[in-house]
């Protein structure tokens, strides 16, 4: 038998760890674990089982959905059951989504991306589930508000990245820890122990396409990468766009880089496009669990109090030393305005 560590075992053990732990986190981490290894078959397959562009309908961000209904279903199902939540929040769903009354509610919150990057299908590219998880009240039905909850309450954030791999990201707030889905045994195994982000970095990810929208601190960090050697920062850079935020994430957590996707003068009424809630929280989270940083250029992640449930922040994560310079440009140009 090789000593290899499943995720069931990581878990276990992490467990015994909290005298307190009534192993109900244990079965919801395990529930969305198995929901993530259906949707992984169901990446897996694309179009050979006919879905892409079946499930033609809006969501409620206006856009069409493909997968993304599919991927919400299966992790609503996955999860309703267990007794271990009080409700869940989608990005493919308006409101709060209700725990049936044939199940016991629990003391937990899942919030989710079902597929995060979902315009990749269609063109074979990675894509992933997101999910944030929250303590709530027992037993009570969760108000709006109680998913409205600063990214620090987090208890539990992760990603699965479905690409050449399918591979699960995850922090308890005790550093982040990677596994890889072995396909023949159907279980997750440890592979990436204590991931830590270098603080500094020569590559930056941004839609360059935008970049007429952009505020000016992020023009003049972006123009220096791009002036490399010839410029103030008298070294080369390296550009990446996946368009796939979980995709980005997975390569930053490995060497390091910045990923921006900054406010945009277009529509201040859509301060970026990333989501609070589902998608920047849990990747602040486990950023800075990897010794990385993360904030919207002017206030850290984690601290952002949110208003709604599908509220888009500006988001800039990755190697500290970076995202430090970020925000210290974006410092001086509020400074001296
Ligand atoms: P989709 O899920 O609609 O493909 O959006 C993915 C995403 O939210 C994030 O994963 C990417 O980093 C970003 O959008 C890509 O945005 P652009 O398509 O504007 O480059």
């Amino acid at each position: 038998m090789t000593n290899q560590v499943t995720l069931t075992q990581f878990i276990i053990e992490q467990q015994r760890g909290l005298p307190e732990a009534s192993g109900t986190f244990t079965l919801l981490l395990n529930n969305i674990v198995t929901a993530c290894k259906q949707i992984s078959h169901r990446v897996n397959c694309g179009a050979l089982i006919g879905v892409l562009g079946s499930a033609e309908s809006e969501n409620v961000q206006g856009e069409v959905q493909k997968l993304d209904i599919i991927t919400n279903d299966i992790m609503v199902r996955a999860l309703d059951w267990s007794g271990s939540l009080g409700g869940m929040a989608s990005e493919e769903i308006n409101d709060p989504i209700q725990i049936p009354k044939q199940y016991p509610k629990g003391k937990y919150l899942v919030l989710f991306d079902p597929l995060d990057g979902s315009s990749n299908i269609d063109i074979n590219l990675t894509v992933g589930t997101i999910f944030s998880i929250l303590r709530c009240r027992e037993g009570v039905e969760p108000e709006p508000e109680d998913f409205l909850r600063k990214g620090s309450e987090q208890v539990c954030a992760g990603f699965v990245l479905y690409g050449p791999s399918t591979m699960l990201v995850l922090t308890t707030g005790n550093g982040v820890n990677g596994f890889t889905l072995d396909q023949d045994v159907g279980e997750f195994i440890l592979t990436h122990c204590n991931m830590k982000i270098p603080e500094d970095a020569s590559e930056f990810a941004i839609n360059m396409s935008n970049q007429r929208f952009w505020e000016a601190p992020i023009k003049r960090y972006v123009d220096e990468c791009v002036a490399g050697s010839d410029g103030p920062r008298e070294r080369d850079f390296n550009m990446r766009w996946v368009a796939s935020l979980v995709a980005e994430v997975y390569r930053i957590l490995n060497r390091g880089g910045v990923f921006m996707y900054p406010f945009d003068l277009r529509d201040p009424a859509k301060p970026g496009k990333l989501r609070l809630l589902y998608e920047a929280n849990p990747m602040a989270f486990i950023i800075e669990q990897a010794g990385g940083a993360c904030s919207t250029g002017r206030e850290r992640v984690l601290d952002v109090k949110p208003t709604s449930i599908h509220q888009r922040v500006p988001l800039i994560l990755g190697s500290k030393n970076e995202v430090e310079r970020i925000v210290g440009y974006h410092r001086d140009t509020d400074g001296a305005a």
